[in-house]
């Protein structure tokens, strides 16, 4: 089905058959847009941003440019095409038809996993409200606005999940999303890593590489969910999180190019020089890499988790590309886990959490293998890694093990001494939020970043994405 424009909620779910789904989401509505005007990106309200909205949720071509002002932006509900005849892939319900409605006794799983994901949305744009001040391009800036509009619209797939299945319970939780805040000491965001603010564009860049990753493999282990509409809805949030994650990728690549070139220009790699020559020195990209690369680890739960086998034994949550693997049920597969008191042969399904993590960490070293591959280039000898699972983490059997980067363990002593070293410190932090200063004529790059290879939709980079009124 075609999306709809004439709606007051643009949707593809034949929203206009359901008279009271679609008062509750218009009632919701105006709730949506007091939140963004107050949390979101709101002293760029009336900018025009070349931004990228969804015309159809099909491969091909689903996507229209034009300049929009953010409050203007069609949020709206979109779910991927139904897969006919499709069956549950995975758990103790293989086989069977997926489910169209929610299953009685499965409600409040799903639900709290829906309300889980449903609050990293709102809780990015939070995290990014201030970034637009000191932005390092226009074309810088015009990405921060698709990703945050991008991310209203994911909040939106959630709470149309919670409308339309879930009743009062789901309205309730619906308008709770929009009351906890990131960093809020009353009321913060569910998930660690939300609640941490990103005060700067390497924060940004890091988050969008590492944390918009953590989306992408959540996403793809609920696409394969039993219960359709949010697989359907999974789907098609992943077309949208892709590009996220080429903002974070080519954002740290080109703060790695300037780097790059101002040390070939200085002949040192001295962190000093680099920086007195307003560039950020690789050391503290690596910091920066350990700290939001060990945050986002923590969103895939311990890595022991009776939820996790629950989830995969119900059809709730499956792994990502689950018909990749030969057995979908795994009621006797064992799987071996690294923990502090050595390695241990436990049931696979609790190890559910870990499994995803797994490849979530092979998925993150494809970037950092071409961010060494520009150093290595350029000629330097410097190497970025990512830090040892063991390090630095706040969730599962590692948390509160004090660990290296290099995951040997150590003193808290040593630990809390060393810590400077490993992850950004207050000067790192004041330098990098130092150096950032608003650049905002069409063209023109800070001189922290290298400008990116091209344009947006085939525009040269100088285009003006954003018209500042
Ligand atoms: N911080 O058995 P456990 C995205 C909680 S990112 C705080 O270890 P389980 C995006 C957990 O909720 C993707 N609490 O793991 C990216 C549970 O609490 P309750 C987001 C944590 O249950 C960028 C308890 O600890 N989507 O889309 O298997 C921009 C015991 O949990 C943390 C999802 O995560 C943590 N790091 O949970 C925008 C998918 N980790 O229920 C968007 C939905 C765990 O006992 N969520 N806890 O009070 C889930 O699938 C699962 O809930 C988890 C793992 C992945 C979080």
């Amino acid at each position: 089905m075609n999306i709809d424009y004439n709606e007051r909620i643009p949707n593809n779910v034949d929203l206009a058959s359901d008279r009271s789904l679609q008062r509750a989401l218009e009632h919701w509505q105006p709730r949506f847009l007091d939140w963004w005007r107050e949390m979101g990106p709101n002293d760029f309200a009336s900018a025009e941003v070349y931004l990228r909205t969804a015309t159809g949720v099909d491969a091909q071509g689903w996507a229209s440019y034009a300049a929009v002002k953010m409050p203007d932006y069609r949020w709206g509900i979109f779910l991927a095409e139904p897969i006919t005849e499709r069956t549950i892939g995975f758990g103790d319900n293989f086989g069977q038809p997926v489910w169209q409605q929610v299953p009685g006794d499965l409600r409040s799983q799903f639900r709290r996993i829906i309300v889980t994901q449903g609050d990293t949305e709102p809780a990015s744009v939070e995290q990014q409200h201030l970034l637009g001040h000191s932005c390092p391009s226009l074309y810088d800036l015009r990405n921060l606005f698709q990703v945050n509009v991008e991310e209203g619209r994911h909040l939106w797939a959630m709470v149309y999940l919670l409308h339309a299945y879930f009743g009062r319970d789901g309205r309730e939780e619906a308008e709770e999303l929009l009351e906890r805040h990131s960093g809020d000491a009353d009321k913060p965001r569910i998930l660690g890593t939300f609640n941490e603010p990103i005060s700067d564009w390497l924060s940004f860049f890091m988050f969008t590489y590492f944390t918009d990753r953590d989306g992408k493999f959540q996403l793809k282990s609920l696409a394969e969910s039993g219960f359709d509409p949010l697989s359907r809805t999974c789907r098609f949030m992943l077309t949208e999180e892709a590009h996220h994650m080429f903002v974070g990728e080519t954002g740290v690549g080109r703060v790695v190019k300037r780097t790059l070139e101002v040390m070939k220009q200085l002949r040192t790699d001295a962190p000093e020089a680099i920086r007195s020559h307003a560039a950020i020195d690789l050391p503290t990209i690596q910091r920066y890499v350990n700290f939001w690369f060990t945050s986002s680890m923590d969103l895939f739960g311990s890595e022991l988790s009776s939820n996790a086998a629950s989830s995969f034994a119900n059809g709730i949550k499956g792994r990502p590309d689950e018909a990749q693997y030969q057995d979908h049920v795994c009621i006797e597969a064992r799987y071996e886990l690294e923990t502090p008191e050595g390695r241990q042969d436990v049931s696979l399904r609790n190890a559910m959490n870990e499994v995803l993590r797994s490849a979530y960490i092979k998925d993150c070293e494809i970037g950092v293998k071409r961010w060494n591959m520009q150093i290595q280039r350029a000629g330097f000898d410097f190497r970025f890694t990512l830090p040892s699972p063991r390090f630095h983490r706040t969730i599962g059997v590692w948390a509160n093990t004090p660990s290296d980067p290099h995951g040997r363990t150590v003193t808290g002593d040593e630990y809390t001494k060393r810590l400077r070293d490993w992850l950004p410190s207050d000067e790192d932090k004041g330098f990098v939020r130092d150096v950032m200063q608003r650049v905002v004529e069409p063209g023109k790059m800070a001189g922290w970043i290298a400008p990116p290879d091209r344009g947006i939709n085939n525009l040269s980079v100088d285009y003006e994405y954003v018209r500042l009124r």
